[in-house]
């Protein structure tokens, strides 16, 4: 049978323990294929909560509990907590659990049918139909929970889930493993350490899927939510956003190739100072400066290509020369492509004027729209060579 340990991180909640315990027990009684305990990971309350459970423990024998001697914020508790549920105590299956009594236990076996039809984590969510937060809120309250997961899944641009705030889940094992080292981190400690969790698992593909509840407020004690949980997911949110982006394959692929342009630009500028007047046949100082020029770019698209673009698959020493000279084919055969599109486009309809830019004045005609085509598509085959020919999947 497989265990599942809900995890309660309390701090000062010596007058909610024992009937958020009570509950569980109760909730436990009713599942019958999983085995069922709890792990209270205390901060030494300084009301003495862990007192509380060290009496109810002599009667109750799944009930754990592990104190820090310091404060470590719920990320910490959390981290704490899961390494003991995963280690020690051998589950498969972690909770996120407040101990205020704020989240709905009476869920708990819908969260294990979940698990058990596969899912890798599961999430108690207030913002899918049958969930809610408290209608006494006032509107700043609401007003931060509603926009703030819009927010995040606007940046985050996941709309899958919609409570990525919440701190009732079922974490399992394979999740824990494959995201903790990544959040053994200072920033984690705090509350950031949900959505840091969440976006993580996500992000390596783990299946989740959301379970509705309804938070109900405290009644005894204080939250200790503060402000700076705003700032910190919010910064959060956005660093791994930029970071994201910035690790993108595409993102790096056109940035390589707008550094290309320049360097195209700025040899041709040097190489037509240098280079003496000269004409031999149809070769051209002109067209010389040009050839050399893109090949310059090519040179320097290939080596920002191989360092950067496709650094997980950087080329042997070895492979580089005869790579080159696939690169540079490639590179020949998007100029073709544009060559061809810009043939067919003013073959079939002719260099005609179509519309002109307000305010700049620009006029629009026929060939510059074949030439932007061309260029998309000379891009996309570009993009395809490398990944397909230069810079294949190693196996
Ligand atoms: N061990 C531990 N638990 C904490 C800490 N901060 C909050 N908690 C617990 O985490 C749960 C959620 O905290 P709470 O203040 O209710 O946050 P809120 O529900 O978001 O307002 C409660 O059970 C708290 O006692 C901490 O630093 N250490
Ligand atoms: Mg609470």
């Amino acid at each position: 049978m497989k265990t599942a340990v809900i995890i309660l991180p309390t701090y000062n909640e010596s007058k909610n323990i024992e009937r958020v315990i009570n509950k569980l027990q109760e909730v436990f009684a009713g599942i019958k294929s999983w085995k069922m305990e709890i792990l209270v990971v205390d901060d030494t309350s300084p009301d003495k909560t862990y007192e509380i459970v060290q009496k109810l423990q002599k009667t109750q024998h799944n009930l754990h509990l592990v104190i820090n001697k310091q404060k470590a914020g719920l990320g910490g508790a959390y981290l704490r907590g899961m390494a003991e549920v995963f280690g020690p105590l051998k589950a498969d299956v972690a909770f996120e659990f407040d101990a205020d009594l704020s989240h709905d236990a009476t869920k708990i076996p819908l969260f294990l049918d979940k698990i058990d039809a596969g899912y890798d984590m599961v999430l108690g969510s207030r913002y899918i139909s049958g969930g809610g937060i408290p209608d006494d809120w006032g509107v700043y309250r609401k007003f931060l929970s509603v926009v703030g997961n819009l927010i995040i899944m606007t940046v985050l641009t996941d709309f899958r889930i919609r409570d990525w705030t919440g701190g009732y889940r079922a974490i399992t094992k394979p999740v824990y493993e494959s995201v903790k080292d990544e959040l053994n981190s200072e920033r984690f400690m705090g509350y950031t350490f949900q959505i840091g969790f969440l976006h993580k698992a996500v992000r390596k593909g783990y299946k989740v899927t959301e379970v509705p509840f309804k938070f109900v407020d405290r009644t005894e004690g204080v939250s200790k939510l503060g402000n700076e949980y705003i700032k910190n997911t919010l910064l959060y949110i956005l660093k791994v956003r930029i970071d994201e982006i910035l690790n993108n394959r595409i993102f790096k692929f056109a940035f390589v190739g707008g550094v290309g342009t320049l360097v195209q630009l700025l040899s041709l500028t040097i190489i037509r100072q240098i280079l003496p007047d000269f004409s031999l046949l149809f070769l051209t100082s002109f067209l010389l400066a040009t050839l050399l020029s893109i090949e310059c770019a090519i040179i320097s698209n290939f080596v920002l290509n191989n360092l950067w673009t496709f650094s997980d698959r950087k080329l042997e020493a070895s492979q580089v020369p005869s790579k080159f000279i696939q690169f540079n084919l490639a590179s020949v055969g998007s100029i073709l492509i544009q060559l061809v599109i810009n043939s067919l486009g003013e073959f079939i309809f002719g260099l005609r004027h179509l519309f002109t830019l307000p305010i700049i004045g620009m006029k629009i005609d026929t060939g510059l729209i074949f030439a932007v085509i061309g260029i998309f598509i000379g891009l996309f085959w570009n993009f395809f060579a490398y990944n397909k020919f230069i810079w294949k999947k190693k196996k």
